[in-house]
């Protein structure tokens, strides 16, 4: 008797085995990422992060799960696209003007007085993604999708009327692109990461900073920054990438998911900067900041600086340059 129970939940288990295999043929075993951030997980890029791993686990009914790391947890924001490439971590996010260094085409987007509205970051976008698809894949890397930061304004703690005023001022830095940017204007650039803008602030390493207002919000700036010019100056973008040979691992089904996630993920971004835009200079405003328009002899200086920046960067990039220049400025 006691054999031929035993017998029979052998069969059992035989067959409970046979059905696993069979299960596990159909669907894969379930593939997690993580993915890296130099941002706050309250940020608007963030918060878009963590919508589009929602709505790949959806899509793909768990069988792709993202895990987002933010705040420079896992990987710090300057290391991410070096991260990605050797597959330390699978994925993540990095503001693209930094990688200029190595992508001279990344940094098309920190040339100051070129883009000066959202219409105009999509098709700078446009025409800068087939050449960044292809610097990124010498590299490991796949793009998925890039979201604009608002416009760059400047902060400053007393009111100027023109560059000279700028002269000598502690500039925070964030990219190669506002570290030139500072120099062309005689400040002293001093690199802040963005998460540590409040903390400089308070220890009055910084007089001025170029960045949007979302970034003067997210660091209360208004303790020891007084003033706001909105300078439209650029709208650099983040950009979120997967290490390509991950990718290329995933059934064609999860990969086609991922990439229709991300094609949304970037049209919701780009609402997202939008608002977040409008919605941080009203902040500002209510906490004491001043935002006043860009006098004219500060404007005037500016500008010459940004042509002068232009031509620096068409000359130290090449032909890569024109081919986003040139379509640019003759589609307007
Ligand atoms: N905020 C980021 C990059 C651009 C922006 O608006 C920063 O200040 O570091």
């Amino acid at each position: 008797m006691k054999n031929v129970v035993a017998a029979a939940l052998l069969a059992a288990w035989g067959s409970l085995c046979l059905a696993q295999a069979a299960t596990s043929a159909i669907t894969p075993a379930a593939t997690t990422w993580k993915l890296a951030t130099g941002y706050r997980a309250e940020s608007f890029h963030t918060q878009n992060l963590e919508e589009f791993a929602r709505e790949v686990a959806a899509a793909t009914q768990g069988q792709l799960k993202i895990e987002v790391a933010a705040n420079n947890s896992l990987v710090k924001l300057a290391e991410i696209p070096a991260a990605v490439s050797s597959g330390k971590v699978e994925a993540g996010e990095a503001i693209m003007s930094g990688m200029g260094k190595e992508v001279p085409l990344a940094g098309a987007d920190g040339v100051p007085f070129v883009v000066g509205s959202y219409e105009a970051v999509q098709r700078m976008w446009a025409l800068q993604r087939p050449g960044i698809e292809r610097e990124f894949a010498r590299r490991g890397l796949k793009p998925l999708y890039a979201v604009p930061w608002p416009p760059q304004g400047l902060y400053t703690n007393k009111p100027i009327r023109d560059v000279k005023d700028l002269q000598g001022m502690k500039m925070r830095t964030y990219n190669p692109t506002t570290v030139r940017i500072a120099e062309l204007l005689s400040a002293t650039p001093v690199d802040v990461p963005m998460v540590q803008v409040g903390q400089a602030l308070a220890e009055g390493k910084m007089d001025a900073m170029i960045t949007s207002a979302v970034t003067g919000v997210e660091n209360k700036v208004w303790g020891g920054l007084k003033h706001y010019y909105e300078l439209n100056a650029w709208f650099p973008k983040n950009i979120v990438f997967v290490n390509a040979k991950a990718f290329a691992a995933l059934p064609p089904a999860t990969q086609q998911a991922v990439v229709r996630s991300a094609a949304l993920a970037e049209i919701r971004g780009f609402a997202l900067s939008r608002s977040a835009a409008v919605s941080a200079t009203e902040d500002l405003r209510k906490n004491g900041i001043k935002v006043d328009p860009v006098p004219f002899e500060l404007s005037r200086d500016l500008k010459r600086m940004g042509e002068k920046f232009s031509r620096e960067w068409v000359a130290s990039v090449g032909n890569s340059a024109n081919e986003i220049f040139i379509p640019f400025y003759s589609l307007r």
